[in-house]
């Protein structure tokens, strides 16, 4: 019996790539995992190799996912276009943040993006646009103090599909460390906070765990979206190996 791939949502499984290596994140994508995120942000991803990564992803099993560098209209668009099946928007504090992100990720009535297509231009099916609102994921990073206060209603906005956890960046503004935030069971935590507000609204949360021991810990407090690993602890934990 074969088993459905969980893709980047409930269960998922997910490597976290910030080299702009097209062979090595295709391998990735071959090797088990349910995602791979190219990470637009902080790793050197930029329009052309992000290009060059999808027009390689024909027939690649797990879900191409783009962490975009920052929430703006365009780029979301982009990523989208090239055929990602989610983008991963940061640092989205507020519901109107949140809101302008499922705009730029949703065509009309929904959004406001813009049709136009990549995938046909290497050769590939066009998608039914009438149908893509419902197969992209439009997850927001929750990762300050301020999307924490607001995180219900960051929840509740239509279309989000996904709250996903960036712990560094919000350990930072709370003061804390990632260990904090996994070690904090108090009853207002954090990562309590969070879970509950995806319970509430029927959206899946997500975290970067960036190793397998880490991701652990978040799976510990309910969290079902993991980047269990990246592209470089995959290839340091390698070395490590092939030296031994
Ligand atoms: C964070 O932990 O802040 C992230 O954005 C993960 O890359
Ligand atoms: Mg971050």
């Amino acid at each position: 019996m074969t088993s459905t791939p969980a893709g980047f949502g409930p269960g998922g499984r997910g490597v976290w790539c910030s080299d702009a290596s097209p062979g090595t994140v295709r391998r990735l994508g071959q090797a088990g995992f349910d995602w791979v995120c190219l990470d637009m942000q902080h790793g050197t991803y930029g329009r052309a190799e992000l290009l060059e990564v999808a027009r390689l992803w024909h027939g690649t099993p797990a879900d191409l996912v783009v962490r975009v560098p920052s929430a703006e209209f365009t780029g979301i668009g982009l990523a989208l276009d090239a055929g990602a099946a989610a983008v991963v928007v940061p640092q989205v504090d507020s519901p109107e943040q949140a809101r302008a992100a499922v705009e730029a990720a949703s065509y009309p009535p929904l959004g406001r993006r813009s049709a136009g297509q990549l995938t046909p231009t290497w050769g590939e099916p066009a998608t039914d646009l009438g149908t893509t609102n419902d197969q992209v994921v439009c997850a927001v990073m929750i990762e300050s103090a301020a999307a924490l206060d607001r995180v219900e209603e960051i929840a509740a906005v239509e279309g989000v599909g996904l709250l996903f956890i960036g712990p560094n960046d919000l350990a930072l503004t709370l003061g804390s460390t990632v260990d904090g935030l996994l070690d904090d069971r108090t009853a207002d935590s954090a990562l309590d906070r969070i879970t509950a507000a995806g319970r509430a609204a029927g959206v899946p949360v997500g975290a970067y765990g960036g190793d397998p021991a880490t991701a652990a810990r978040f799976a510990a407090r309910g969290i079902d979206c993991l980047a269990v690993a990246t592209d470089l602890w995959v290839t340091a934990t390698g070395a490590a190996q092939a030296l031994r």
